[in-house]
């Protein structure tokens, strides 16, 4: 239902009106894998994240390496297993770094052990960084790992206890919500961009609805107050637009079921457009 939510509220349009071309390569189709036994009896659905993992990764994988933004739209957060992975391919290909911007009330980096809930969107990103446990996703040990330190956690503001140790551990980049309060978006964000164009890297951006604030953007199953406002939203996707940095993006969980009216659609499909160079204040040029 979120890739159809998208398509509705006129994301297609919206990068064209922007004079971006826009092809929509429809619904992606979880690989049959057969049977598979959970290494842990409290993971959900463990067979649907390992089938969709091996489809999205292979089609990032293409996709990463052609002259295109991709856009991955979802759905569950565990489809960056698959995304950034292929992308991850992609850039090694390319023989360049990928760097991750992860915008999320939820550091995602549980390994299949330490998660209590066995919700697997909130592992994604430490499957990424290479944590142990995670080769069935594949069908093979993960070779094009994340640098932990080419990780920025944006907006976080809640972490378990065996996250924050995983987190610490491997020197993946955090800026919670009190740091955003104290710093600002763009001192916290400048210097990350900074570190990608001197790299040359390429960076994928990961979205997930409830780095927003629940009041903007209600449409998501695990709602935590005290998320980015509106113009912190926009601030960061302007910036990352005007870095020209960005190579691939995840928009993810959006659940319809819960939006009010379309408002978070729309709000995700304004804040794409922001990314893609539409301004929402004019700046006129003054002279003084
Ligand atoms: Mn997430």
């Amino acid at each position: 239902m979120g890739p159809d939510a998208y398509r509705t509220a006129g994301l297609a349009e919206t990068l064209e009106a922007l004079g971006h071309a826009v092809a929509d390569h429809g619904n992606i189709r979880p690989l049959d894998i057969g049977e598979l036994t959970p290494p842990n009896p409290v993971l959900k659905n463990y067979k649907a994240y390992v089938a969709w993992t091996r489809a999205l990764h292979a089609k990032a994988a293409e996709l990463g390496e052609g002259p295109v933004v991709p856009i991955y739209l979802g759905g569950d957060h565990a489809l960056a297993a698959g995304t950034v992975s292929g992308q991850a391919k992609a850039a090694a290909e390319l023989g360049r770094p990928l760097f991750v911007l992860w915008l999320d009330a939820h550091s995602d980096f549980h390994t299949l052990d330490s998660t209590g809930s066995g919700n697997l969107h909130g592992t994604p990103l430490a499957f990424l960084c290479g944590l142990p446990g995670f080769d069935d996703l594949l069908g093979a040990p993960f070779e094009h790992t994340l640098k932990p330190e080419n990780v920025e956690i944006l907006g976080v503001r809640s972490i378990d206890d065996a996250e924050r140790k995983l987190l610490l551990d491997h020197g993946v980049g955090v800026s919670d919500m009190r740091r955003v309060d104290e710093a600002g978006i763009h001192n916290l964000l400048k210097p990350f961009l900074d570190r990608v164009k001197a790299a040359n890297g390429l960076l994928h951006v990961s979205l997930d609805v409830d780095f927003l604030d629940p009041s903007i953007a209600p449409a998501v199953g695990t709602t935590v107050p005290g998320g980015a406002t509106f113009r912190e939203a926009h601030l960061v996707m302007e910036m990352l637009h005007d870095s020209g940095l960005v190579t691939s993006l995840d928009l993810v969980e959006l659940n319809p079921f819960l939006d009010e009216r379309g408002k978070t659609a729309r709000l995700m499909v304004e804040l794409t457009g922001s990314l893609f160079g539409r301004r929402v204040f004019d700046r006129p040029t003054r002279s003084f």
